[in-house]
């Protein structure tokens, strides 16, 4: 069977984790948001593809939700001794994947085969593939005016009003090669309880890849990030706030309803209305919840195969 996930940050790693230790599927392939990524200090940054990597890797700072686990910080302790930038945190191991990824760009090499030799090099049997070769840069519009991603998540930890999200450069956007045909020749295709607004929208702005969400023969199945009224981690409950929707699971199926065929929804919360659901304990602390998960919506595809 094989099985691709649209998936963002810490959420969406953790259910392809788990998919990945069910051994339900045969092959795995994550397409990854690159709204996030960004320069800084010189350096090409890809958030959600390196949350993936560690994930995947074991090398993860579980408590944290991003970077290494057993992180030293010396590289940033000498940037600060500078009065260089210190808001965004860069790790001295995480450093190796920004500083080696930006040099073989700058020489003109891709990012999925960059991708592809760090998680070779990593021993990562799933396939992940960055959603887009081109730039896509996710921009946010709060009551502090328009700010760029990260600038807004991590500068201002998501504190400022949200009114509009929009990703820049989308539109010209194709996505990157692989990733078309792993959702036409999918068996299922899972969109990760990752925030529908900043982490999954990026990818549906890309128009290859809403039609080929459109053309599969795959179901096509998300998984809930809300848990019990709310969301697990990060900005979303605030932003459906923020953007006069309630947080419940006929928003998220609505928000998804031009693609998704069924939702796996938390046994605490309301089933949606409007497409089939499934119900389970979705939180996914340990692996055993990850894997839980993983088969839960697996069943749920099967289901809606004929
Ligand atoms: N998140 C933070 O909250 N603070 C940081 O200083 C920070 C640094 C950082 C460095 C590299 C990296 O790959 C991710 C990093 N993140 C940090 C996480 C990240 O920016 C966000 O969690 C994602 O973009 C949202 O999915």
């Amino acid at each position: 069977m094989k099985a691709v996930v649209l998936t963002g940050g810490v959420g969406g790693a953790k259910f392809v984790l788990g998919l990945e230790r069910s051994g339900l599927a045969d092959t795995v392939t994550a397409i990854v948001n690159t709204g996030d990524d960004f320069r800084h200090l010189g350096l090409h940054v890809s958030p959600d593809i390196d949350t993936l990597l560690y994930a995947l890797s074991g090398k993860s700072n579980v408590a944290q939700g991003w970077g290494r686990e057993g992180e030293t910080w010396s590289f940033l302790s000498a940037v600060q001794e500078l009065g260089g930038p210190d808001w965004f945190r860069l790790g001295d191991g995480d450093l190796a994947l920004h500083v080696l990824r930006s040099e073989r760009l700058a020489r003109g090499e891709t990012l999925s085969a960059i991708v592809a030799d760090f998680a070779a090099a990593w021993g990562i049997p799933t396939r992940i593939l960055p959603m887009s070769e081109d730039p896509v840069r996710t921009f946010v519009d709060t009551d502090e005016g328009e700010l760029e991603f990260q600038r807004y998540f991590v500068g201002r930890q998501c504190a400022p009003k949200v009114s509009a999200i929009r990703f820049e450069g989308a539109q010209a956007a194709r996505a990157a090669p692989g990733v078309v045909d792993a959702i036409l020749s999918a068996d299922a295709v899972f969109i990760a309880p990752s925030n529908p607004y900043l982490s999954v929208d990026p990818l549906l702005a890309v128009a290859d890849i809403a039609a080929a969400l459109e053309q599969t023969r795959a179901p096509i199945v998300a998984i809930s990030p809300i848990v019990g009224g709310t969301a697990v981690k990060g900005p979303t409950a605030k932003i459906m706030a923020e953007l006069d929707i309630a947080p419940d699971n006929d928003a998220i199926a609505d928000h998804y309803a031009a693609f998704v065929d069924a939702l796996l929804v938390d046994a605490s919360d309301a089933a949606p209305a409007a497409i089939p659901a499934r119900a389970t304990h979705t939180l996914m602390k340990t692996l055993d919840d990850k894997i839980h998960v993983a088969r839960e919506a697996m069943a749920l595809a099967k289901s809606l195969i004929p």
